[in-house]
């Protein structure tokens, strides 16, 4: 496999980059966070997707160490923000099951002297699934030290609901999915209306994905929904961005 091999050297050579993208908090109305979205440039190919190379670097456990890269980069960078300002950082299931997942956090947050209460890390519901016994333990670790732990891609999987009892997450990202005809579906928007309750009957701040809309934004905003992330606001963008997207951000109404 050529990509592979390819995915083995970029490691070595930090062919990787980090994208991020805001998370807009709607009551105060400005950036609340930004999530971490990995990028690989590769020297021929140019720019590969993520959905093409993580899951090949899963297979041949490569996962890890782009993983620890991700960690160490991420907070490495939000290290410069403002202090309310969040980072959130998406992990693979096998750095749960392959790795030391709180000592690699420990070691990112010391390494940057970012305080634990700045880093999220965001799990989708896979990660549960393919090793619950093992993932469980560790998520309760890293809460206890103050990290916050997010469902990505709520609502995606049969068994979410679940999962919602079995750990107390501090957050939900209700999937882009759902966001689709809110506006013009009374079914759609029934049923992501009754998710973001769910979400705040139990406690957790509830973040929309794939908001696109100024309409979107607008229904949301009637609602309990914490947080919104989409092209509305803006698409993932590069580090050195974070400080323009800071400034220009709050006047995104
Ligand atoms: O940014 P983009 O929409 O192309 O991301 C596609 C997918 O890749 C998303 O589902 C996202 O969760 C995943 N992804 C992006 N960055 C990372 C990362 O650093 N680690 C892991 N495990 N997945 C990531
Ligand atoms: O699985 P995860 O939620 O981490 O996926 C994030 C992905 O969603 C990123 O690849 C990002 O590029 C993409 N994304 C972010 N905002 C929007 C949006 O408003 N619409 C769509 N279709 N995709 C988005
Ligand atoms: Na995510
Ligand atoms: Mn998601």
């Amino acid at each position: 496999h050529a990509l592979e091999a390819d995915l083995r050297k970029a490691v070595e050579r930090e062919e990787f980059e980090l994208h991020y993208q805001p998370l807009y908090d709607l009551s105060q109305q400005r950036i609340c966070g930004f999530e971490a979205l990995v990028r690989w440039n590769h020297p021929t190919r140019g720019r590969v997707p993520p959905l093409e190379f993580i899951p090949l670097a899963e297979e041949v456990g490569l996962v890890v160490d782009i993983g620890r890269w991700v960690l160490r980069r991420a907070c490495r960078d939000a290290v410069y923000w403002p202090e309310d300002i969040k980072v959130a950082v998406n992990v693979s299931a096998i750095q749960f099951t392959d790795s030391d997942l709180p000592g690699d956090v420990a070691a990112a947050l010391e390494e940057a002297g970012l305080t634990a209460g700045r880093l999220e890390i965001e799990i989708t519901e896979s990660v549960l699934m393919e090793n619950l016994d093992e993932a469980l333990p560790i998520l309760h670790v890293l809460k206890q030290r103050g990290i916050r732990i997010g469902m990505d891609d709520f609502g995606t999987g049969y068994s979410s609901l679940s999962y919602l009892r079995r750990f107390p997450f501090d957050k939900i990202k209700i999937d882009k999915s759902f966001v689709n005809g809110i506006v013009e579906d009374k079914e759609a928007f029934a049923i992501m209306r009754a998710i973001i309750l769910l979400g705040d009957a139990l406690g957790m701040r509830v973040t929309v994905e794939g908001v696109e809309t100024a309409e979107q934004m607008a229904l949301l905003r009637s609602e309990a929904c914490d947080e919104i992330q989409g092209y509305h606001i803006s698409p993932p963008r590069p580090a050195v961005e974070v400080p323009y997207l800071l400034s220009q951000l709050p006047e995104h109404e």
